[in-house]
């Protein structure tokens, strides 16, 4: 079968990649570098974010803000997953509570604790005929349609350059097919279309994704709705990047024979596919090995998020449909899911690139400001793909500092600033209140080089 463009991307991406850490490790030590194994040569990776990242792709979970203080749920999903999700907390009633009031305490506090991990976050969701503030809910017409754009553009703007997909809109068909009538379907059948455009004018950096659920058979009337209306966006140049298979295989439903299909043909339209909110009833190992092995054939199907961590932490408990028991124990499916992954990753050692490129460790990571202050910048943890950088500034408590990335890098996420971003490659971070500590997840894309701050007191 013809690989497509994409996947012969990620894997040289995974080659490249590899290939530098290890000569940036022979660079530093040059013994050291035999303790550097390759995933997918010859290790099993051992926790599912990392066997999905062999493949270039991602492991999330749903997390709910009112369980981040539990530190049984917090020391699984830490460790487990790479991708996060707000179950709740950047739905519209959550974020504009009060018209044109916005509230992004509780998704920042679930977008701080990912980030400040190094898991990237997906938003979830603007557009949407649930969930609706009191407000929104009593609207209609051109007042609801202009509500709508300005709830996108205030949202995005909020989170700008620091999501890794946007749910844009979500659950907007009909089990036939057809569009499900809510309020925003009053405002005009446009209205999915003027939501992605407006989410792209908003942040051009992140993906956008039309997201659903029963849209897994791939004869199914919604599934067939859902794929007519990317395939005319696609045609007419409306922004879409993904589409987001819900794959909620409790409730009745299952995994279908022709799961795979879909997500190929979801593909072939050129949008990446994600698995967004994965349950199955009393975690079938065959029905969670189905599902991710279709993923994994598929080049792209970028992640699979699982809609919660243990059983007592889903939507639908009384089903045990997920990885983990109340005790947080691994159950069978877990171990499905991992093998599958770990079997699916690139077998292939990397290889030394003819050029390599040296990680570069900054000679001045302190900057004098000049001004009354100074950023001082360590290193946090590093993955393939992306690094943590940790950023102290001293000499005042009014600073601001601007980071200017190198091209491609590109930042990901930051923790506890209020940033502002005059452009891709530049941040402009400011307290937030919390302190003087605060860091970023810098997208390395191929330049390990640090970036440069500066800092003032104005
Ligand atoms: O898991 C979410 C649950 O806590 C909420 O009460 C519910 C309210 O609508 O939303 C659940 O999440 C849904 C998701 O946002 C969209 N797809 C279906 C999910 C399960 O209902």
């Amino acid at each position: 079968m013809a690989r497509s463009s994409s996947d012969l991307h990620g894997r040289r991406w995974w080659r490249s990649s590899a290939a530098r850490i290890l000569a940036g490790v022979a660079s530093v030590a040059a013994t050291a570098a035999v303790l550097v194994t390759a995933p997918g040569a010859d290790a099993a990776a051992s926790t599912l974010g990392a066997a999905a990242a062999q493949s270039g792709r991602y492991f999330g979970t749903a997390i709910a803000g009112g369980r981040l203080g539990d530190s049984a749920y917090t020391t699984i999903a830490a460790r487990e997953f790479n991708m996060v999700t707000a179950e709740n907390e950047m739905k519209p009633d959550a974020t504009e509570p009060n018209q044109n009031q916005f509230n992004f305490s509780a998704g920042d506090q679930i977008y701080n604790w990912a980030v400040g991990r190094g898991l990237r976050v997906r938003g979830h969701t603007l557009a949407w005929h649930a969930q609706q503030p009191g407000w929104m809910q009593n609207m209609n017409g051109s007042a609801l349609r202009s509500a709508m754009i300005n709830h996108i553009q205030k949202v995005m703007a909020h989170y700008q350059g620091k999501l890794a997909h946007w749910d844009v809109v979500n659950e907007a068909f009909n089990e036939d097919g057809s569009r499900r009538s809510s309020n925003l379907q009053g405002t005009g059948n446009d209205w999915i279309e003027v939501a992605f455009r407006t989410a792209r004018a908003a942040d051009p950096s992140v993906k956008l994704c039309y997201n659903d659920y029963n849209i897994d058979n791939w004869n199914y009337g919604k599934t067939q709705g859902v794929y007519n209306m990317v395939r005319d966006f696609k045609a007419r140049g409306v922004p879409i990047d993904c589409v987001g298979l819900q794959a909620h295989f409790t409730g009745g439903s299952s995994v279908p024979s022709n799961f795979q299909t879909t997500i190929s043909s979801f593909a072939a339209l050129g949008v990446d596919v994600a698995l967004t909110e994965v349950d199955v009833t009393n975690a079938s190992t065959s029905q969670y090995t189905a599902l991710t092995q279709a993923c994994l054939n598929v080049a792209r199907c970028v992640g699979i998020t699982v809609w919660g961590v243990r059983d007592s932490d889903s939507w639908r408990s009384s089903e045990s449909p997920l990885l983990f028991d109340g005790n947080g124990n691994k159950k069978a499916a877990y171990n499905s899911v991992l093998n599958a992954l770990n079997a699916g990753s690139p077998t292939t050692t990397p290889t030394t690139p003819t050029n390599p490129t040296t990680p570069t460790t900054p000679t001045t990571p302190t900057t004098p400001g000049g001004g009354g202050c100074t950023a001082t910048l360590s290193a946090g943890q590093a993955w393939s793909d992306r690094y943590n950088l940790n950023v102290s500034v001293s000499g005042s408590s009014t600073w601001t500092v601007t980071m200017t990335v190198p091209s491609p890098a590109r930042i990901s996420a930051t923790w506890n600033i209020n940033g502002t971003w005059p452009s891709s490659q530049v941040l402009v971070a400011k307290p937030n209140g919390n302190g003087s500590n605060w860091g970023v997840t810098i997208q390395h894309n191929g330049n390990w080089n640090w970036p440069s701050v500066s800092c003032s007191t104005s």
